[in-house]
């Protein structure tokens, strides 16, 4: 029985009004971490009060950093901890981490930070998907420590965060605090960020090894740096707290994880594709006259659909707008006789979907138009349903497959496709990994076989642009169609079929 899970159904009864008891008998058969009393002791960290079985508390006095099913039922089913996700998941997933790491090295993952916009604007909190992936812990400044443990649990879990504070919460919104790290999201220790400094050295002074991507290169926090200095800023703070000798790098660990998804996760992403795929669909059967209004109508229809939030910036490109493959400006005129590409979708509980669809502004294609669209639509869906494991092939074996595959449709509609006509026409990838980020796990091979849990996407695109080697009907079109597909072992399962792609489905929704 998972904490996250009695908890749940406790407190689920006193919202009626009722208070309720919340236990923590749970922690009785945690595995237990060498030191944690001493830490309790020394006064370092919160001290986790084994009586608080006894405690009551309202519900009205519940609050958190993040939705609960406590707090939030119309958000999260019982046992989640995210959307879609269990506490059970999340607890196997850091089982399955701690199998992969050598015996007496543990795992260290910290959350992002909030990033100011300007003064005292921010930018919408995005969490770190790896710390996501492992503790379903939605808030910015708290960290991981994660081990093997002999016992029968597998792992043990530390989870420090910010504490709860009363004057801090007013103006930043609600925290989970320490208390709801260990009854809410089963840390076996935590302790308050604010003393990460004393804390970490011990609680790594026995590690073996510490793997951990913190002293990566920075990459994000200044373009700047690079320019002035030469080289990207290193976080050095971290590696000195400890034996910087025993640091070794996460990242590849963690992607083979998150590369295969669950039942779960594949369901949670269908989820969001359906919502997003139906946004996609219902904006077809509208008529748009500029960009910014198509754009503001699909993220209206994301959100209202159920998604968090957007997945990424869309690209809503109206007539030659689309030759530029990450065009986000979205601030022209829509005109009747052309096509508008947009590149958009959801996201929710830490998922995304990836969808393009292209489509005739007046919502009937020219012969061009048909002719061109036909040539991408073809080749997606024969790439589509190779999207199994029993085709034995990889992203980059797709690639050229689908190179083969437009080259000779495109011939057939009177392309000159002699040199390097492919790579013009056809400049990016037809593939990329998909979960929680976009271009999921990164540093993934895109030259591994693709199996059975692998999500992603199809997206054969076609940009012709305004020169005299391209026939002059099709100069200055751009089409790409783009379904993020889930991998299985004999077929693939299509996670955005609610956008509709076929040239008769999108003509007939304005009929
Ligand atoms: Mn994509």
């Amino acid at each position: 029985m998972f904490y996250g899970r009695s908890i749940c159904r406790s407190i689920g009864r006193s919202t009626s009004g009722l208070s309720s008891c919340v236990s923590v008998s749970r922690k009785a058969r945690l595995p237990c971490v060498a030191g944690r009393w001493s830490y309790a002791r020394g006064g370092q960290i919160a001290q986790i009060c084994r009586s608080y079985g006894t405690t009551t508390i309202h519900a009205g006095e519940l609050s958190f950093g993040q939705p609960l099913h406590e707090t939030h039922p119309h958000l999260l089913q019982p046992g989640e901890l995210t959307p879609g996700i269990t506490a059970q998941e999340y607890y196997d997933r850091r089982t399955r981490l701690a199998g992969k790491l050598p015996k007496g090295a543990v795992a260290v993952v910290a959350a992002a930070e909030l990033v100011q916009r300007t003064g005292s604007c921010f930018h919408e909190f995005h969490q770190d998907p790896d710390f996501l992936y492992l503790t379903g812990f939605n808030e910015p400044e708290a960290l991981a420590v994660i081990g093997k443990s002999q016992d029968a649990h597998g792992h043990f879990f530390h989870l420090y965060v910010r504490e709860k504070d009363r004057k801090a919460e007013i103006w930043e919104g609600s925290r989970s605090g320490t208390q709801a790290a260990v009854d809410v999201f089963n840390a076996d220790e935590t302790g308050d960020i604010s003393s990460i400094k004393t804390i970490l050295p011990r609680v790594l002074s026995d590690a073996t090894q510490v793997f951990t991507d913190i002293t990566q290169p920075d990459q994000g926090v200044s373009g700047l740096w690079r320019f002035l200095y030469g080289t990207p800023r290193r976080k050095t703070d971290f590696s000195e707290l400890i034996d910087s000798r025993k640091i070794k790098q996460l990242r590849h660990i963690i992607n083979e994880l998150r590369a295969y998804k669950s039942p779960a996760e594949i369901e949670l992403m269908h989820r969001v594709g359906r919502m997003s795929g139906k946004a996609h669909t219902d904006a077809m059967r509208q008529s748009f006259t500029g960009e910014r209004d198509l754009d503001a109508y699909l993220r209206y229809k994301f959100i209202t659909n159920g998604c968090d939030q957007i997945a990424y910036e869309p690209v809503v490109a109206g007539g030659k707008n689309g030759l530029g493959i990450h065009y986000v400006r979205n601030d022209d005129v829509l005109h009747d006789d052309e096509m508008v590409l947009i590149d958009a979708a959801g996201k929710k509980g830490g998922y995304i979907s990836d969808i393009t669809r292209t489509w005739p502004v007046k919502g009937k294609f020219s012969a061009a138009q048909r002719d061109l669209y036909s040539a991408v639509l073809i080749a997606q869906k024969s790439l589509v349903s190779m999207c199994r494991a029993d085709a034995d092939v990889s992203l980059d074996k797709l690639h050229s497959i689908t190179e083969n595959l437009l080259a000779d449709n495109l011939k057939q509609i009177g392309f000159d496709m002699s040199g390097k006509a492919v790579e013009t026409l056809f400049p990016h990838h037809i593939s990329h990994y998909i979960g929680m980020d976009v271009h999921d796990t990164a540093g993934y091979s895109r030259k591994a076989v693709i199996r059975e849990g692998h999500c992603i996407t199809i997206e054969p695109g076609i940009y012709v642009p305004d020169e005299d080697r391209w026939p002059k009907h099709f100069r200055n079109m751009a089409v790409r169609i783009e379904d993020s597909v889930a991998v299985g072992e004999e077929k693939p399962l299509v996670l955005t079929s609610e956008a509709v792609k076929e040239v008769k489905e999108i003509e007939a929704l304005r009929d």
